[in-house]
């Protein structure tokens, strides 16, 4: 009855200071066009040294210290550090090790991986390929969630040119570098995102999370070494081999570097995929995606989720006062997770909003735990009847307490990723639940 959905329409071509959606017009996806707009020279530069200062290719070790040196943080949600991630492959490992590209996107809100492998799939493949030397690892698959078949199919397209042009396979442009790269089709579970679950289920496995530590570099797919990265960030490796890690920094803010894509959905004028150099200003960006629906009319901003349905609520006071980087949003109290920025404006029920998401949790709980499979069933229920008038004054306390009952509990992030909009919603819109609350109170009376 209640549909969580993410935005239902994708744009490519709204980008400032492009990275990634450079010179992209929706049909030039193919690797001849990717390689008229410089595609495949990162990797060239690694294998041959074409266009090194002294002509010679790069050591892997020089390849994680630029990438490292560039600081790209994860683009997938947490923002760990990719070079440092990079660094945690036992290189000397004797047996199989993996990489991994996390495109199983299912946050809701987030729609900007599908449209980088439906508009520039080489640029992932080349990212991969580039990951795959820096670490010495031969084989790799991108995960690509379920109920984009289309995109599946692009990506597997893109890999056939690929192959067929050397640039993946054995000797990889004529270098002692082999590399095998497989496309894999989940089945649209959200918790397959979730990178532990991703791996059981790409062994066949039913997808629920493993516990961490080990972490996936020490025990990844089939129990051996893996490296695991989400489709943008393997994105942005070319620009920065062939640019260089300073001028990737430059781009942004310290700590914050080069661009990101934000999905931009809910009451805006224009919603789509903007990519734009961390640190702009939401302002801007609300801007570009045409301010806020209604405006005209007299609607005003009244919240934002800056980052995918995972993370807290903010107020439009404070999200105004945001710059679209990790530690602005984090300072604000809440996190820039994979990107999705939801916008609401004053017509918009906070009450019916958190049904929204408490049943979009509940029903993708994989229930290995019990606060976690029982909690978010709960708090949806406690807040069903508050939308539907039957709320008693105890509510708020109760999905407060079920909150921090879950929260830090579990084993994976799902657990907390219900709980903490739940949390940030009350906190910040307190007297919306209370005033439906009291009505519910007074009806009551009213009709006894
Ligand atoms: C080795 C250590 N590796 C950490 C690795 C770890 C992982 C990465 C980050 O959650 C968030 C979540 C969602 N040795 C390590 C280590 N690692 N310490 O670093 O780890 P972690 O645990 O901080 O994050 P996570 O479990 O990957 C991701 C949030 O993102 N989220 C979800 C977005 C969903 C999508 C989607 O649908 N595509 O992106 C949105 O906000 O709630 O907090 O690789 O192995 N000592
Ligand atoms: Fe499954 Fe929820 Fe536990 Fe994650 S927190 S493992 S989704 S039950």
């Amino acid at each position: 009855k209640f549909q969580a959905k993410g935005v239902e329409t994708c744009f490519h071509d709204r980008h400032i200071g492009a990275q990634i959606y450079d010179g992209l017009n929706g049909d030039n996806w193919s690797l001849k066009d990717y390689v008229a707009r410089g595609g495949y020279a990162a990797l060239r530069k690694i294998l041959t040294g074409e266009g090194t200062a002294d002509g010679t290719p790069l050591t892997s070790d020089q390849v994680i210290a630029e990438v490292k040196a560039s600081g790209l943080r994860g683009r997938g949600g947490a923002g760990f550090p990719t070079g440092l991630k990079w660094s945690f492959m036992p290189r000397q490992f004797p047996g199989a090790k993996y990489l991994v590209c996390n495109s199983d996107e299912g946050e809701p809100g987030t729609c900007k991986d599908r449209d980088i492998l439906m508009y520039n799939p080489h640029i992932v493949i080349e990212g991969m390929a580039i990951a795959a030397f820096a670490m010495g690892i031969q084989v790799g698959y991108n995960y690509i969630h379920g109920e984009i078949f289309e995109v599946y199919e692009r990506f597997e397209a893109a890999l056939e040119e690929a192959r067929a042009a050397g640039f993946l396979g054995d000797k990889i442009m004529g270098s002692g570098f082999s590399f095998q790269l497989h496309a894999h089709h989940g089945f649209g579970a959200y918790i397959c995102g979730e990178e532990t679950a991703l791996l059981e289920s790409l062994e066949g496995k039913k997808g629920q999370p493993r516990f961490k530590p080990p972490f996936p570099a020490s025990f990844g797919v089939y129990g051996k070494p893996t490296t695991i990265n989400n489709t943008e960030t393997f994105a942005a490796v070319p620009w920065i081999i062939r640019n260089g890690a300073q001028p990737y920094l430059e781009i942004g803010k310290p700590n914050n570097g080069g661009t990101k894509i934000f999905s931009v959905s809910g009451d805006v004028e224009r919603p789509g995929n903007y990519e734009i150099p961390l640190g702009t200003p939401f302002s801007k960006l609300l801007e570009l995606a045409g301010g806020v629906k209604g405006a005209s009319e007299g609607r005003t901003l009244k919240a934002v989720i800056p980052g995918g349905s995972s993370a807290p609520v903010l107020t439009a006071e404070t999200m105004m006062n945001c710059t679209m980087d990790y530690d602005s949003i984090a300072k604000a109290g809440s996190m820039l997770g994979s990107g999705a920025v939801i916008v609401m404006n004053d017509s918009r029920c906070m009450v019916e909003s958190l049904l929204r998401l408490a049943y979009f949790y509940a029903h993708e709980s994989c229930g290995q735990c019990t606060p976690c499979r029982e909690g978010t069933g709960w708090m949806h229920r406690v807040i069903e009847r508050i939308y539907h008038g039957k709320g008693r004054a105890s509510d708020l306390d109760l999905l407060n307490s079920v909150a921090d009952n879950i929260q830090g509990r579990t084993i994976c992030a799902l657990g907390d990723a219900a709980a903490m909009p739940v949390r940030a919603m009350i906190k910040n819109f307190k007297p919306e639940f209370v005033k439906m609350i009291e009505e519910a109170s007074a009806n009551s009376k009213a009709a006894a």
